[in-house]
């Protein structure tokens, strides 16, 4: 028994890791173990003989039992020694650049034309992208027959089976917005409302999701005149120009009686866009009077009131004035892309500090 004691001691003290102390445990004191074995040799004793071994190897076995989780905890410290020695961190060392979102041109443009708006005396109101067939189209002199139903490429809702009424549809231009504002406060009003519009049209000019925003301004005695001084007005500060030329151009809406686009003077010098200056000229948005069917169906009175309304692509600006080429990147959350054509976030535009610098 002494032999054994000293040989499984021995290798518990020499052991150098966990796997190597349980194949000692396994051959000392394991179910087939060597302890194991000496006490199967029990039987043949004598009584007396019994006696002795019986408790000694009783304690023999307790005592390699111990030798080993003393031995394991050894082990165990010696490992979390060797970890608090290799990894460590220096705590002093400076922090590594944050990263951080940048904020989307079509947000930037957005808040950028608000801001010029807000100046020049526009709320902003805002609504529903699921629109009623009604606010989209018939409020806005667009009745079910008008050919620029088919033309403006709609998303139908579905409908439930036996529902008959006209389906929503994903608003084509933000002027239902326009019709909401109208219901809501009446005449006068001045507001704009930017956001997402849907067509399905996809091409390298067209996205089925873009962002316009339209503007209205009706009160008793509303120009064109003050269609074009608001316009010029806000081209200037959009662009960041002192002066523009504006070209209205006669055209024709639903919802505007008379109407016009407006082009902008400008030259394209070998890539390179020049507003205010030149022989070019650019379509940048659409206006006119508000149709007198549009003013009663916000439920305003048209003998009384009357005003303008434009509407813009906002896209569009963006590329034009942060000089970005393909219209489609616009919508697919690449983030070099991002890094590239992306703003400072907490950067407010404000027309005292500098649109976007
Ligand atoms: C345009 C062009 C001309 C427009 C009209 C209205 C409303 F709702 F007041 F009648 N909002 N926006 C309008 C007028 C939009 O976009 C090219």
């Amino acid at each position: 028994m002494d032999d054994l004691k000293a040989k499984y001691l021995g290798q518990i003290a020499e052991a150098g890791d966990e796997s190597t102390l349980e194949a000692i445990r396994v051959a000392a004191v394991g179910k087939k173990g060597e302890v194991a074995l000496k006490m199967r040799e029990l039987g043949k004793m004598t009584p007396e003989e019994r006696q002795v071994a019986g408790p000694a190897l009783n304690a023999l076995k307790d005592e390699i039992n111990s030798a080993l989780s003393a031995k394991k905890a050894a082990l165990a410290d010696a490992a979390l020694d060797e970890r608090l020695r290799t990894e460590w961190l220096d705590v002093t060392l400076p922090t590594r650049a944050r990263r951080q979102g940048s904020i989307h041109p079509v947000s930037q443009a957005t808040e950028e034309l608000t801001a010029i708006f807000a100046e020049l005396g526009f709320s902003v109101a805002e609504g529903p992208r699921i629109e009623t067939d009604w606010h989209n189209f018939d409020a806005l002199n667009i009745p079910g027959h008008h050919p620029a139903r088919a033309e403006m490429d709609t998303f139908y809702m579905h409908r439930a089976e036996g529902d008959n009424r006209p389906p929503h549809v994903l608003r084509t231009h933000t002027s239902p917005v326009q019709i909401r504002s109208m219901e809501l406060q009446g005449a006068p009003i001045r507001v704009i409302c930017p956001g997402g519009v849907y067509r399905a049209d996809y091409d390298q000019t067209h996205t089925p999701m873009f962002h316009q925003v339209e503007g209205l301004a009706i009160d008793k005695d509303i120009s064109m005149a003050n269609l074009k001084w608001v316009l010029e007005e806000f081209v200037k500060a959009f662009f960041e120009v002192d002066d523009v030329e504006l070209r209205f151009r006669a055209s024709h809406f639903p919802f505007t009686e008379p109407s016009a686009e407006v082009d902008i003077r400008c030259s394209w010098d070998n890539g390179q866009l020049k507003i205010g200056e030149g022989d070019d000229w650019m379509e940048i948005l659409g206006s006119g009077m508000v149709h007198p069917k549009v003013i009663a169906a916000g439920g305003i009175d048209p003998e009384v009131y009357q005003g303008f309304a434009f509407g813009i692509g906002i896209d569009r600006l963006a590329m034009l004035k942060y000089g970005i080429p393909d219209l489609r990147a616009f919508f697919d959350s690449d983030l070099r892309w991002l890094r590239h054509y992306g703003f400072a976030a907490l950067d407010m535009p404000n027309l005292h500090g500098g649109l976007s610098r």
